[in-house]
């Protein structure tokens, strides 16, 4: 392996081999040889990313020349996917433009969005991908559409607070029925336009979700709730922070690896190298549920924010 690699350029090989399609293959070379330290010793490696880049993108200019692109397959990254679902002028755009770097087309007429538009937010040091669609209706849906919410980690249910929300609601939670995404995708509602809120609006659609489904009510605007939202696409999200570090040094709290909830030592090793993970022999945590540099096997279960020590064989 060589030498000075950063938890940066981990975390995108990490994006990359866990990359289903070419596209998401391309964005996480790109994103290695973004962040990859510039010294001799990377050299090698340089060359051998910029290799397999242009074979990607040559193999993806044919295939696209063939007219095999799809609009709606939206490439994955970072920690998790979120994609927005609502009604024509529901305020989904509006959120990803605070929320992300994207530029997105908000308006004050409905459809002006007609193509997924990905952004990505940085929660915490965590990347979060936020997707912006088209609208959906009760009795239109653009032809592909589904495809962006079946490939999803989390479905937002948009519904504008100021307008019917059954109404929204019900035409939402119906088009994900009918796909059967309503039992097989995590999903939450976020309520927009609080400022000008019918009144009890937002209380109707908690008690319209249940438990099922998490409720946040937000105002673009005013900006209430939009410091929470991103708190809730993380927890909504299952994934963990956990802080790498070799012995004896100072582990870096800016960059977390990102693991599903659930994870283990051992996959943590994996995740910065296969390697790693073969010849790893034990580690010591500093976090939750474990006294401070306690030495736990492969086989422990991390929590999130625990820092962690691996220790080689
Ligand atoms: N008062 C108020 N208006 C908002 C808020 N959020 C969005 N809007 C307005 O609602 C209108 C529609 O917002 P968009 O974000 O474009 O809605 P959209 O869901 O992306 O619309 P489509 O792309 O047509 O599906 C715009 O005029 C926004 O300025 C909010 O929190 N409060
Ligand atoms: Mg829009």
């Amino acid at each position: 392996m060589p030498a000075n690699l950063t938890p940066d350029y981990y975390k995108a090989e990490q994006w990359y081999r866990e990359a289903t399609t070419a596209e998401e293959k391309i964005l996480a070379l790109e994103r290695m040889l973004a962040v990859m330290p510039k010294h001799k010793g990377t050299d090698h490696l340089k060359a051998d990313i910029r290799r397999k880049l242009s074979a990607l993108k040559e193999h993806e200019e044919k295939r696209h020349k063939a007219g095999g692109v799809d609009i709606f397959h939206v490439p994955r990254m970072g920690a998790g996917q979120v994609v927005l679902l609502g009604l024509p002028n529901s305020g989904k755009s509006s959120i990803v433009e605070v929320l992300t770097n994207a530029k997105v087309h908000v308006a004050q007429f409905p459809y002006a969005t007609n193509a997924p538009v990905p952004g990505m937010m940085n929660y915490e040091g965590v990347h979060i991908q936020i997707v912006d669609m088209p609208p959906i209706t009760a009795d239109y849906i653009m032809p592909g559409q589904v495809g962006t919410y079946r490939n999803c980690d989390l479905i937002a249910i948009v519904v504008d607070l100021s307008a019917d929300v059954e109404g929204q609601l019900k035409i939402c939670l119906e088009f994900l029925e009918a796909r059967n995404l309503l039992l097989g995708k995590r999903t939450i509602c976020i309520g927009t336009k609080n400022d000008i809120a019918q009144e009890g609006a937002a209380e109707k659609i908690r008690q319209l979700c249940g438990d099922r489904i998490a409720v946040i009510a937000v105002s673009i605007v005013r900006g209430e709730g939009m410091g929470e939202l991103p708190k809730l696409l993380f927890k909504e999200l299952r994934v963990i922070r956990v802080f790498a570090k070799p012995p004896g040094e100072k582990p870096d709290m800016n960059e977390p690896f990102t693991l599903p909830e659930g994870a283990t030592v051992l996959d943590l090793a994996g995740t910065i190298h296969r390697e790693l993970a073969e010849k790893l022999k034990h580690a010591r945590i500093w976090g939750t549920g474990v006294y401070e540099g306690q030495n736990v096997q492969k086989s422990h279960v991390l929590q999130d924010k625990d820092i962690v020590e691996l220790h080689f064989g």
